[in-house]
């Protein structure tokens, strides 16, 4: 039996029936949980003989916070919940391995139940790994229960998208401001001039900051007289829509980044504003800066030392300013310290906790940096253990993903041989996917949470599939806290369980009993993540959810609310599940009504009621409140990042090569690894080629439409040549998350333009030694003429 969550089963809230239209039609409103824009749709639909229908969404022009913005992919929800190769129910690999068929959720759970203890007991915790993906982080149910599950596993070896993406950025910030989520953001609605560095949020919408209608905001900043630099291989489509562009060198952000706080040392253009009492290691940072003059760094980072003297100045002496940072300063050897130097950049010229600058998000809940003491705390710490193999330091309580294969493949005490993926596809994300799809074959227990048979989940025995996101209500836990305006914004379901599915017409309550022949109603994820840590807490399969979800609440209270425990539970609401959590992240955060003392603060029925959310206002100062350090300052110069700066210095002393680099990028139509298998996204031109510098291609003897190889001591592949003066000459641009071409798979729409994994031409063992995240960009690559033509496309 299904449990019931107060809050999924609701409806009323967030949807509107009006009485001018089609009595059948509904108005929902609902936010995108695709990326981190986190924009508020309008979706309608209409009942349909088996059940209910997506009409058409479109951005909600009363949600405060995106007012009306949307991009392509939000539309493509449609697809997503229509598509039928999403999967509906569990699927059970067949014991020859030579495919997968349905079971019911009972028999999957027995299964595992049967199989998976056993293997612990017998290997030890950590013989079984767990890695969590990038939509862990847009689901309020894995991300709020993937704790169960890790607790429960109690396994050293979990492994996230973070170390493919921006565990720099959250190191660098836990180490300077206390707390891991203490990320500031670009308040870009009230700067004078913005500086991009690596990142691309035309595309891709922006991320560590969650800014819907970057566009707009831009446009508007420019209107107003202000100034836009962008700083990147590409002339990309934000570089297109800027003032200035500068065509840095892959790898190059840690030289200029250097010169440009050698220059504000040298140039006496320190100033640090309202904060100065609150930072600590200013010296530390003068006599870093004393060698790193920008004609030192010039031919590193390739730009000439006048124009990184000039941007100093520039951004030192326009008084709203802010200097933003990110992928593509992060998937670099240097990744951390580029981090670090980026937001060093911006407090050393008074662009911090200001107005204009970058700004401290204050979320309504969850968030660490409101919680707890204000302006003091533990901080951060890694290395508290390291990977087996590599020896990698553990960072948030994470081992590098790109130490898995390695992890499974080699013999010995603690070797991985079982894995619990959780909204992950490493086989294409991570660098060297086919030794990671190798070794995921040598396992001996699999388990993938995930709405498709994709590349990574093929390989496991069992698949746990989530409802669709327009079957499951939704707010948004970790992007609040990265947002360039304060709200609180909750969507119910907008459509019934298990609609759009292809047996929707008989279609029961999901609640009901039912034989185990009849195809199950999706289960939420929190669920299925619970329903696995009970079963390795020893629980049998079948044990009753509600009293394991109410005894880990009810611990939690005791901690947080003492002797006040049982009556915060029963004042919470929601039947079980996250809505009780967040009644209670609501209730006791920083604008709620502390369960009746603030009677006008926030509860979850205040912003259940609110179908467009909550508005909280722009950005306020937060220094010293923010801060979770030990000093309770903002610390300028931790130790781990200055002794990084040795292997800056021998860098700097070895000549740049002349080879070709390889960077990636990312398209409006796509979203890493997982949404080509939807036709509104999919449909039109080849998205996965090379973008070719002109003098480049001519070198190679290439033109647009030819096929080129692409090769270095990794491997090789063919991909279909755009030549384009965009490109920096020496440079060329692959999107990743393609390769669809693997056998197994059930991606039918993906599998009609594969496109190539660029990932397989990556070394698994480059990485930022500090954060661990692998080094996805600048990869030295060989470009020719192929001789044979590529075989899709
Ligand atoms: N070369 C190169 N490689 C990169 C990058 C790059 O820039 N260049 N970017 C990196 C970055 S930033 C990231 S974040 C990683 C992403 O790495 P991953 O998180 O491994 O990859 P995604 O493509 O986001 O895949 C997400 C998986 O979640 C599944 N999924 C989708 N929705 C749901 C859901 O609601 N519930 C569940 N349970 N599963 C769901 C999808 O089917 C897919 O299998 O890739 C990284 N890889
Ligand atoms: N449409 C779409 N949107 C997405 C995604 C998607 O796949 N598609 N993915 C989502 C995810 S998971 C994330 S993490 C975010 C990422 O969001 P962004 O950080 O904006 O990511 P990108 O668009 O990859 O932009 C990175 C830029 O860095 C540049 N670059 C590469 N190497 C270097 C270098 O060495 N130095 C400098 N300075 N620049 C370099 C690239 O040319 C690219 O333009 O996007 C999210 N949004
Ligand atoms: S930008 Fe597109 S994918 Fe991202 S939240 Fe908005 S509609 Fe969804
Ligand atoms: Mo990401």
């Amino acid at each position: 039996m299904a449990l019931t969550d107060a809050t999924a089963t609701a409806a009323p809230e967030g949807t509107d029936a009006s009485s001018d239209e089609d009595a059948t039609e509904q108005r929902h409103y609902r936010i995108c949980p695709l990326c981190e824009a986190c924009c508020g749709l309008e979706i309608r639909t209409r009942a349909t003989p088996g059940g209910r229908a997506v009409v058409s969404i479109r951005g909600d022009a009363q949600d405060p916070f995106s007012r009306g913005y949307l991009c392509p992919k939000g539309v493509a929800l449609k697809d997503l919940h229509e598509d039928p190769d999403r999967l509906r129910q569990p699927m059970r690999r067949r014991d020859d391995r030579s495919g997968f068929d349905p079971v019911g959720w009972d028999q999957a759970f027995e299964e595992i139940a049967r199989r998976l203890p056993p293997l612990r007991d017998r290997h030890g915790a950590d013989a079984v790994a767990l890695t969590i993906g990038n939509p862990a982080s847009h689901k309020i149910g894995l991300f709020s229960y993937f704790p169960h599950l890790a607790r429960a596993l109690g396994t050293r070896n979990l492994f996230s998208a973070s170390t493919l993406d921006q565990m720099p950025k959250q190191l660098a910030c836990g180490l300077m401001y206390g707390h891991w989520l203490s990320v500031p953001v670009p308040d870009l609605p009230r700067t004078d001039l913005m500086i991009i560095l690596g990142a691309n949020p035309m595309v891709s919408n922006g991320s560590l900051w969650t800014a819907p209608d970057y566009r707009g905001k831009a446009k508007a900043l420019r209107a107003r007289g202000g100034r836009i630099v962008v700083i990147d291989p590409r002339r990309t489509e934000t570089a297109q829509a800027a003032d200035e562009h500068l065509a840095i060198r892959p790898g190059g952000d840690v030289f200029l980044l250097l010169g440009l706080l050698h220059t504000l040392f040298d140039e006496d253009l320190v100033r640090l504003g309202r904060i100065a009492d609150h930072v600590e290691g200013l010296e530390a940072l003068r006599t870093v800066a004393a060698d790193y003059a920008p004609e030192r760094c010039a031919s590193h980072c390739g730009i000439p030392a006048a124009t990184v003297r000039q941007l100093a100045r520039e951004f030192a002496t326009t008084e709203r300013a802010v200097l933003y940072g990110r992928i593509g300063t992060c998937t670099q050897r240097f990744g951390s310290v580029n981090s670090w130097l980026i937001d060093v950049l911006n407090i050393l010229t008074g662009h911090f906790d200001v107005e204009g600058g970058l700004m401290f998000p204050k979320a309504a809940a969850f968030a660490a940096n409101t919680m707890g003491r204000a302006g003091q705390g533990k901080g951060v710490a890694t290395g508290r253990r390291h990977s087996r193999v590599s020896r990698a330091p553990e960072v948030m309580g994470e081992l590098p993903i790109s130490c898995l294969a390695e992890e499974i493949e080699t013999p010995g005490d603690r070797q991985v041989r079982a894995l619990i993926t959780v909204a992950c596809n490493p086989v294409l994300s991570s660098p060297n996917g086919a030794r990671l799809a190798r070794a995921l074959d040598g396992l001996d227990f699999m388990v993938s949470l995930d709405p498709y048979l994709n590349e990574t989940s093929r390989h496991a025995d069992f698949i746990l599939p989530p409802p669709s996101p327009l079957e499951d209500w939704h707010y948004d836990m970790v992007f609040a806290q990265l947002s360039w305006r304060n709200h609180a914004r909750w969507s119910g379901p907008v459509l019934p369980a298990a609609s759009g599915r292809p047996d929707a017409d008989t279609a029961t309550d999901p609640d009901a009993d039912r034989t185990r022949d009849e195809p199950p109603a999706p289960r939420a994820e929190w669920e299925t993540l619970l329903r696995l840590a009970a079963i390795l807490n020893g629980l049998p399969p079948d044990a009753d959810l509600q009293a394991v979800d109410d005894a880990a609440l009810r611990a939690e209270l005791k901690r947080q609310a003492g002797d006040n425990a049982d009556a915060v539970f029963s004042a919470l609401e929601g039947g079980a599940g996250p809505s009780r959590w967040l009644d209670l992240g609501l209730r006791s955060g920083p604008y709620g009504d502390a369960f009746g003392a603030r009677p006008d603060g926030l509860t979850l029925a205040k912003v259940k009621a609110a179908p467009h959310g909550i508005d909280l206002g722009e950005l306020q100062p937060r220094i010293p409140e923010v801060l979770r350090t030990p000093s309770g300052r903002v610390e300028l110069a931790p130790p781990s990042l200055l002794d990084d700066l040795t292997h800056v210095d021998a860098a700097l002393r070895r000549p740049t090569g002349d080879e070709l680099l390889l960077i990636g990028r990312r398209e409006t139509r796509s979203n890493n690894s997982w949404m080509h298998n939807l036709p509104v996204l999919a449909k039109g031109r080849e998205r996965c080629t090379l973008l070719v510098h002109p003098d480049d291609a001519a070198r190679a003897g290439l033109g647009n439409g030819q096929t080129a190889r692409l090769s270095n001591a990794r491997g090789s592949l063919l991909a279909q040549v755009t030549v384009s003066a965009d490109m920096r000459p020496g440079v060329v641009s692959l999107p990743h998350g393609w390769g669809h071409d693997l056998a197994g798979s059930q991606l039918s729409v993906a599998a009609q333009h594969p496109g190539v994994n660029m990932n397989l031409l990556l070394d698994e063992e480059a990485r930022d030694p500090v954060s661990g995240t692998s080094v996805l960009s600048g990869i030295p690559v060989r470009l020719s003429a192929a001789a044979e033509p590529l075989a899709h496309g």
